[in-house]
């Protein structure tokens, strides 16, 4: 084995790929014959559909092992730098094409599967998708796994394994309904228990000090996390790195026999639930205690078990004489998002109460061990525990959250000083980690201020109902106390709160942001602190998707026609290449394959709407496509008001004119809405409502169709966006980080109309701006504009107002739409009076809609576009981000299995 430098020869990494064992088609059917019978999840009488995917699946699963088995021993031996991506999603999605695609097998195993009576794509559609995530920070997770493998760095994921994934979406006549997704219900062929690979994780309990001087935390609540291990391959490479995925269960010897016999069943299985209930479910509903203290079990059992097992094969691997100095030259712990933030504190225990280090040694190793990545600067997006309910389910590492506040503090102090009591409690309100939290006593008088516990308030502010003043005007005693200054009872005392961004931003050596408009924000107004005290920790790492997935795997007939005109196929992994195609987007024939197999993925949507919706769309239609979870800061709102003025102009025009006026368009969108967001799900419900009424009209037929695809996610994102012409990319401006979905689009030649957010700005500086359709305001405007709303000063425009008029008039069915449309309007009462801006860019998107419809009926000029568009999107390739963040932050380099 060979260690290689950086950024590897694609060709090299090609021509070294699987030159192992490689099965034929005949091996590849005794494999599947012999899984069909021995593997014992079916019945044998029968070889039906779901039993060849499973057999199937199990059959690759024996090359992926052997592959798997070969880089973890390879690491081993080299004992290279690896690095762990910790985080609580991962979006996975089907495995079975993406295995035999990345092994160049898919041809034998569409030979072998059709010799056993079966066809590929039916034996693919079977399995279901592992959800384990959201949206697009669970999908970029999975996106990097691979990219990772593909480009043969050392490097895991690490993962929860939820029994249940996100919920499956169904639209029924109120909206969304949500049910369990069951995806483990026929079991997991992916994944390889590992029942000796498990750890000890406690919750509650106290913390000591030992006669040895240490701290030792003890009593409360144990479980064990057990590993389940999924093998990622790379694309021809043999490189096949893990995913493991940890699952909790009760202790051995745990399980309470006695009172079993005794006849408590439920007294004995309470302990196999508890532990068993913290990997049931994706983000449990955090409305209630438990359910907030559920979340926290889940994100301390993922850092805790992955940190014991880092630090394990750690010192397994330095052998005798372990130096823990040398632990962040072997070892880099990535946190997706603040979800995982308590690695920081679990390290810091595990290194000074475990292993006897000092505090001073176990801080400078953990600093340059770990770094983080935001992916949002929602103000309410970014976490805030409790102190009290952390104090309570992890005394000790509260105690250690406390001692990192301290040392802040300290370099805040120094840093500014205290010639100036204000600017130094401004600054420690800002950065410290804990909110709400006094000082330590050793701070305590460098900020003297008289502490207020009572609020006084001047009796003529003081809010009294009708009926107060009648009964206080008749008791005299309470007329004498209101003509003095009232006392009132002091104010609640705000939430202790622990600030996980503050604590990641402390505890690693670098942030990033996920894109360059994002990470600007980021480093000058989010955090723009912590900036000026550490700038060198700042990164930008622009997001990326997979192009095996998302151009090779999901659209077979654009794949060949690129790999036809670039001449070779090498763009997979090198998607520089596409740019290529830049010369040939005139070219007629070009323009013709690119239509034709467009077209081919339109056919397949118009069967998937069929399936999933009982609409019949036209596939000459242009389809307009906005997918991606319901958010208001996505504004799902203001594509659908758009369509609806589309529909109202329709409605009011000669058959003639409309026909002149509009292209025929399929509007699609697809997305779930979080369970307990009303007002997304408000959007849902809009949404089918204007489908119901839209689709059902005569006048209109083909001219507009308006489609809710339900249960949205990969597998149905892998039909839609190849067949996508325009995709919808159109948040408030600054309010997207990234987006990852813009990418895909682009590579599979779809054009975007969106706003200059996230990573909208560098595809359309990449594509061209000829070939982006830019609406609405800039994200420098955003605070101005709201500033306008506030002050009543912002004239809506009345096609605006129109719009939102019809949608009252009750037109889309009985639902009343009041509390939606208020929540755009100035101070209607509901929401936060358009915080999202829609009314504000409502005439540029409608205007800039205009445009799309005159650019669609220049078949040739749009072609060229969507050409340009493939051919711009090479930067987008998750490669690209996972070379930076090889080079930039974990300092790995790619190792060639021999
Ligand atoms: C997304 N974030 C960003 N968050 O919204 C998107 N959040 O712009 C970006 O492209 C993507 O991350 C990848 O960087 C999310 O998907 C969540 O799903 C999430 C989940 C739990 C708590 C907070």
């Amino acid at each position: 084995p060979k260690q290689k430098r950086n950024h590897p020869v694609v060709s090299e990494q090609v021509s070294s790929a699987l030159n192992g064992y490689t099965p034929d088609a005949a091996s590849i059917t005794s494999s599947i014959k012999y899984h069909a019978e021995f593997t014992p999840l079916f019945s044998p009488e029968k070889f039906e559909l779901t039993k060849a995917f499973f057999a199937t699946a199990q059959s690759v699963r024996d090359s992926l092992i052997i592959n798997w088995n070969a880089t973890y021993d390879c690491y081993e031996k080299l004992n290279v730098k690896q690095a762990y991506y910790l985080s609580m999603e991962f979006l996975q999605g089907r495995a079975l094409l993406n295995a035999i695609g990345n092994l160049g097998l898919t041809g034998a195993y569409a030979e072998a599967l059709s010799k056993l009576g079966h066809n590929l794509e039916n034996v693919l559609g079977q399995e279901p998708d592992a959800a384990l995530g959201n949206g697009g920070l669970g999908r970029l997770a999975s996106c990097f796994l691979d990219s990772l493998a593909t480009l043969n760095y050392p490097a895991w994921g690490y993962g929860l394994r939820y029994r249940y994934g996100l919920f499956k979406q169904r639209t029924t006549k109120d909206g969304q309904e949500e049910v369990a997704e069951d995806w483990l219900e026929m079991g997991n062929p992916w994944e390889i228990v590992r029942n000796d690979v498990s750890y000890p994780i406690k919750f509650y309990g106290k913390v000591v000090s030992g006669s040895d001087g240490k701290s030792h935390w003890i009593g409360g609540e144990d479980i064990k996390a057990v590993a389940y291990d999924v093998p990622i391959p790379g694309y021809k490479t043999k490189t096949t790195i893990n995913l493991r995925l940890w699952s909790t269960k009760v202790p051995s010897g745990d399980f309470d026999l006695y009172a079993f016999n005794a006849g408590d069943h439920t007294k004995a299985a309470e302990a196999l639930s508890n532990a068993e209930k913290i990997c049931y479910i994706l983000y449990p509903g955090d409305e209630s205690i438990e359910g907030k203290i559920l979340r926290l079990k889940q994100q301390y059992t993922l850092c805790s078990a992955s940190l014991q097992d880092i630090i394990v094969r750690f010192e397994r691997r330095s052998g005798a004489n372990v130096n823990w100095d040398e632990f962040p030259e072997k070892v880099a712990v990535q946190m997706n998002d603040t979800h995982p933030t308590l690695c920081i504190p679990e390290m810091m225990r595990i290194l000074v109460d475990l292993k006897g280090l000092s505090w001073k040694e176990a801080w400078n190793i953990t600093q340059r061990t770990v770094a983080y990545t935001n992916h949002t600067v929602l103000p309410e997006a970014l976490e805030k525990w409790s102190l009290e309910l952390m104090q309570k389910l992890l005394p000790r590492h509260v105690e250690i959250i406390e001692m990192i506040d301290e040392e802040l503090i300290h370099t805040i102090v120094s840093e500014y000083g205290t010639a100036d009591p204000d600017l130094l409690e401004k600054k420690l309100k800002e950065m410290r980690i804990l909110d709400n939290v006094d000082l330590p006593a050793t701070f305590a008088n460098l900020i003297v201020k008289p502490k207020e516990s009572t609020v006084v308030v001047p009796s003529d502010e003081l809010e009294t109902t009708e009926e107060e003043v009648e009964s206080v005007s008749e008791e005299p005693e309470a007329e004498n106390i209101l003509e003095e200054e009232k006392e009132v009872e002091a104010v609640p005392e705000p939430p202790k709160l622990v600030r996980m961004a503050n604590l990641c931003i402390v505890g690693g050596h670098a942030v990033n942001g996920v894109a360059e408009i994002h990470s600007e924000i980021v480093k000058d107004e989010v955090f723009n602190e912590f900036y000026k005290l550490w700038p060198e920790k700042f990164q930008n790492k622009t997001n990326g998707v997979t192009p095996r997935r998302w151009i090779r795997f999901c659209n077979p007939d654009l794949s060949r026609i690129i790999t036809y005109w670039i001449g070779t196929e090498d763009w997979v992994i090198n998607t520089e290449k596409l740019a290529e195609l830049r010369k040939f987007a005139d070219n007629e024939d070009l323009q013709t394959q690119f239509r034709a197999a467009k077209r081919n993925n339109k056919m397949k949507v118009v069967s998937l709407i069929k399936e999933r919706t009982g609409y019949t769309v036209s596939p000459d239609a242009m389809f307009d496509i906005q997918v991606k979870r319901i958010h208001e800061y996505k504004r799902q709102l203001m594509n659908i008001l758009g369509i609806v003025y589309r529909y109202k102009q329709m409605k009011e025009m000669s058959a003639a004119e409309r026909k002149a006026k509009f292209v025929p368009r399929v509007c699609i969108f697809g997305g779930k809405a979080f369970a307990t967001y009303v007002q997304a799900k408000r959007i849902v419900k809009f949404i089918t409502d204007v489908g119901a009424t839209v689709n059902h009209d005569p006048e209109i037929g083909d001219l507009l169709k308006v489609v809710f695809v339900p249960d949205y996610n990969v597998s149905v994102a892998e039909l839609l966006i190849p067949s996508s012409e325009l995709s919808q990319h159109i948040s408030t401006a600054g309010m997207e980080a990234s987006g990852t979905s813009n990418m895909k689009f682009a590579m599979n030649g779809c054009i975007l109309i969106g706003t200059l957010d996230g990573a909208n700005v560098e595809i359309r500086e990449e594509v061209g701006e000829d070939n982006f359709f830019l609406f609405g305001a800039e994200a420098h405007e955003i605070a101005g504009l709201r500033k306008e709303r506030a002050d009543g000063k912002f004239v809506p425009d009345p096609r605006f107002e129109e719009v939102k008029e019809y949608v009252r008039s009750g037109i889309f069915g009985p639902y009343n739409y009041d509390e939606l449309m208020g929540s755009l309007e100035g101070n209607g009462g509901f929401g936060r009076a358009d915080y999202f801006l829609v009314g504000k860019d409502f005439p540029s998107y409608i205007e800039c809609q205009e445009k799309v419809d005159e650019a669609y009926r220049d078949q040739k000029g749009w072609t060229r576009m969507s050409i340009m568009n493939t051919a711009g999107s090479y930067k987008f390739s998750s490669d690209r981000t996972i070379h930076e963040y090889a080079r930039d932050i974990w300092e790995i380099e790619p190792v060639e299995l021999p």
